[in-house]
């Protein structure tokens, strides 16, 4: 019997270490999600402060960003880095400020990949820590190899996949550039290799259908630009040939993004995920869905917002669907301020009636006054995000080292971006950024710093582009010093009031731009 016994007791003992180990699996995986929530970062395309109805915006309603605000953390001194696409972006995922790498203006249609595969980025370090990562949607960070841009026809790379991202359906650049098709992982999807796809600067043939060759057909004209190639009634940037089974239309982008991410969302929401869901709306050409036409007062403009909204209540409610809402983290914010008719006359001055898209502030895309880069920017998860409105500064290139201190990750090479977690879950007494470096597009001189309440603007040339959002050249002063306090309407230059503290921030935002 003894044997038998001996037996007996070691089966038991094995047994409870088994029950032992798989609790402490459990405990463990239980922490885990806690520690590392999903993260959906929902970026939208030229939406400025006010543009919202939970920031103020009086042409159009936004329930499903509402929510999100009334559920979580509104904050009012959220921004992006830059007031255009491509630089805001480039530093969202590198947590560099896009200054620092000649080039990274607002991408053309063939531009390479404008981050080398195997940077560190924001998406990278959430999968090093073991999240599923995805974007879906624009892109405008170039593709392919650098001095050649993608190769349409066969393998695209390098591009989100070689710097952390395991899944991709991307808009390549912007709609209103060619081409109307998406890239799913390495390749143009639904490509028939029997048409292959051409994209290119130059006008590949007399018949090329152009904008000139299809006035009457057009749905907005443009004012100088957007003249190359026509589709689906309207002028595009670049040429392209081929690739018409790839082909999409602007009507449908919106949908099939949601629909992709919730397809991607259930296909991990066994594991944590990270996904950067990256709307087309509201930039131009404002095409929406057809059930949104109509549905403001503001036009095509506004009707994108209502898409935008309905995209945003979609991720939402499917995340509480599949139950879990408490362990997802929502960030909504915007690429830049806001712009009317950007080139395309679309109705967006006409019919703007007391909608401020840039709310209290002055001026917004391509320009550094505060409606350029101060953009609605929301957190939301429910039980450990507040219900509030927080006044810290946070930034779009402060979610890579945030993300990176949460998941214990190293942020080295995130250098312009500061680990603002604390603030962005909304904890009592947590510190956002003190200090700021704002962009238009590369290159252009045109810079601004904020520290605390001070702001300096340096534009060089002395004029300020859209700063009335009528996208003219206003005359400003080369450098000048605002009070964000007393006057966030940038109205009041104090610079010959206050010459030494103009000097400071001066000589404090250029030590940072050489640094
Ligand atoms: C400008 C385009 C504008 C818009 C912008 C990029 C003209 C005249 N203007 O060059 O329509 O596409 O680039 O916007 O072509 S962004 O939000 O992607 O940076
Ligand atoms: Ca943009």
């Amino acid at each position: 019997y003894a044997a038998t016994i001996k037996d007996l007791r070691g089966r038991l003992d094995q047994w409870l270490k088994d029950t032992d180990d798989r609790g402490l699996a459990a405990m463990k995986q239980s922490q885990k999600r806690k520690s590392s929530p999903n993260v959906v970062l929902i970026l939208a395309d030229d939406l400025g402060y006010g543009d919202v109805s939970c920031y103020g915006g009086k042409g159009v309603q936004t329930p499903n960003i509402d929510r999100l605000a009334a559920e979580g953390t509104r904050f009012t001194n959220g921004y992006c880095s830059a007031s255009t696409c491509t630089p805001t972006r480039y530093s969202l995922l590198t947590g560099v400020y896009a200054f620092r790498t000649p080039g990274t203006g607002i991408a053309p249609p063939n531009q390479p990949a404008l981050i080398p595969a195997g940077t560190p980025t924001l998406a990278s370090i959430m999968q090093d820590a073991g999240y599923a990562t995805a974007v879906i949607g624009k892109w405008h960070l170039g593709l392919g190899k650098p001095g050649k841009g993608p190769d349409w026809n066969g393998k695209i790379a390098p591009g989100p996949l070689e710097i952390g991202f395991d899944h991709c359906l991307l808009l390549p650049t912007t709609n209103d550039r060619v081409p109307q098709v998406y890239v799913r992982d390495h390749h143009v999807d639904n490509l028939d290799p029997s048409d292959p796809l051409w994209v290119g600067n130059k006008k590949p043939s007399d018949d090329h259908p152009t904008v000139a060759n299809n006035k009457d057909k057009l749905r907005f004209q443009s004012m100088r630009g957007h003249r190359d190639t026509f589709y689906n009634g309207v002028g595009r940037i670049g040429f392209y040939t081929g690739g018409h089974s790839a082909r999409f239309c602007d009507e449908d982008l919106a949908d099939r993004w949601v629909d992709a991410s919730k397809r991607w969302i259930n296909d991990h929401k066994g594991e944590p995920f990270f996904l950067f869901f990256s709307s087309h709306d509201i930039h131009a050409p404002r095409i929406t869905h057809e059930r949104f036409r109509g549905t403001t007062s503001l036009g095509p403009r506004g009707d994108m917002i209502a898409e935008l909204d309905w995209s945003v209540g979609e991720l939402v409610d499917y995340v509480e669907q599949l139950g879990l809402t408490e362990q997802t983290l929502f960030v909504f914010c915007s690429d830049n301020g806001p712009v009317l008719n950007d080139d395309y006359i679309d109705g967006s001055v006409k019919m703007l009636g007391d909608h401020d898209p840039n709310g209290p502030f002055r001026g917004g895309k391509y320009n550094v006054f505060e409606g350029g880069t101060r953009t609605p920017f929301i957190t939301r998860m429910p039980g450990t995000v507040p219900v509030g409105v927080n006044d810290q500064m946070v930034c779009t290139i402060d979610l890579a080292a945030s993300m990176a201190a949460m998941l214990n990750q190293s942020g080295d090479t995130f250098i312009d971006s500061e680990n603002v977690m604390d603030a962005l879950l909304g904890k009592p007494n947590a510190k956002g950024r003190d200090a700021l470096v704002q962009q238009a597009n590369g290159g252009w001189g045109r810079f601004a710093y904020r520290e605390g309440r001070w702001k300096i603007a340096r534009n060089k040339g002395g004029a300020a582009y859209n700063a009335n959002l009528r996208l003219k050249n206003s005359p400003v002063p080369e450098l000048a010093l605002y009070d964000l306090q007393e006057d966030p309407g940038e109205s009041n230059d104090l610079s010959g009031q206050k010459p030494e503290l103009t000097e400071r921030l001066n000589a404090q935002m250029e030590a940072i731009m050489q640094r």
